[in-house]
């Protein structure tokens, strides 16, 4: 890691994703959910909580201790990265299951809509001293029959080498390393782009000292954020990552698929390319 960047704090990241979240409710949609729905969704996760505590005899500076930590993570922002870490793996799971075609995966906090539209044929949006591996992916969007997809998009987002999401860190330029890159005529693309490092949950916030606190570990393996958009067919949203990559195994966002693990290897010139078609089903 450079030494001379200033590191992104957990606050700055966190409330960052927070404005994003809330300024991207259009996009999300409303839930819609009757009020029978909403009393059984809630009373089931109270019965977990309630029976934590029963289970492991919660002590009242423990419960204590939870209000101050969660009152911490609404100031901090970090609700869409707590939310994103530890829970929406399991909503991604309920939507895979009548889900055919490319396997999904976790959006996480890091999406920014309207980013710059570029040719099949592209390169991300770089600095001009942008470190880090050079990374070819390529590839074809098609339809569960087959069908190239002409005029798809892939829209792609990724942390830097030093594992740095533009937009969430503040040493960025806005817009590096994201675009909406749109396929030729036979739904083909090629994105030159640079390998991204193993991304770690900010240690300074509330997020890190509760995973430190538990002894866990803070890491996401390597990964490329991937949502592919083709008229007439359902989006999906998903990630690619990196054959023999480290937390390949431990994801501390359990978010990872076997399906979903490409291996780029060396073209001779020191570029790594990697291979990867989208199938979409239809809408
Ligand atoms: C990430 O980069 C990410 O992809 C997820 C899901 C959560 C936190 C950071
Ligand atoms: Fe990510």
């Amino acid at each position: 890691m450079s030494t001379t960047q200033q590191s992104p704090t957990a606050a700055g990241s966190g409330a960052n994703a927070s404005e994003n979240f809330k300024a991207s409710a259009e996009r999300r949609g409303v839930a819609d959910t009757p009020p029978e729905r909403v009393a059984a969704i809630v009373t089931a996760v109270l019965k977990g909580v309630h029976g934590a505590i029963q289970e492991y005899d919660v002590t009242y500076p423990e419960f204590q201790a939870a209000k101050a930590w969660l009152m911490a993570v609404g100031e901090g922002g970090e609700w869409p990265l707590f939310m994103d870490v530890f829970v929406e793996h399991a909503v991604e799971e309920q939507v895979a299951a009548s889900q055919h075609g490319t396997k999904g995966s976790i959006e996480g906090p890091y999406y920014l809509a309207d980013q710059v539209r570029l040719e099949s044929t592209c390169r991300l949006p770089r600095r001009d001293d942008e470190p880090g591996t050079a990374l070819v992916l390529e590839g074809q969007v098609r339809g569960l029959d087959g069908t190239p997809l002409g005029g798809a998009e892939v829209d792609i987002w990724q942390a830097d080498a030093d594992g740095y999401y533009s937009g969430f860190a503040p040493h960025l330029p806005e817009g590096n390393l994201r675009g909406v890159v749109v396929t030729d005529a036979e739904g083909r693309f090629s994105i030159s782009t640079v390998q991204p490092a193993p991304y770690q949950i900010p240690t300074d916030g509330p997020t890190g000292r509760l995973i430190e606190a538990a002894g866990w570990h803070p890491w996401r393996p390597a990964h490329l954020h991937i949502m592919v958009r083709a008229d007439g067919h359902r989006t999906i949203t998903t990630q690619l990552y990196f054959a023999g990559g480290e937390w390949l195994d431990s994801d501390v966002a359990e978010a990872t698929k076997p399906e979903l693990v490409i291996d780029p290897q060396d073209d001779g010139t020191g570029t790594r390319r990697a291979t990867y078609d989208f199938e979409l089903e239809p809408a």
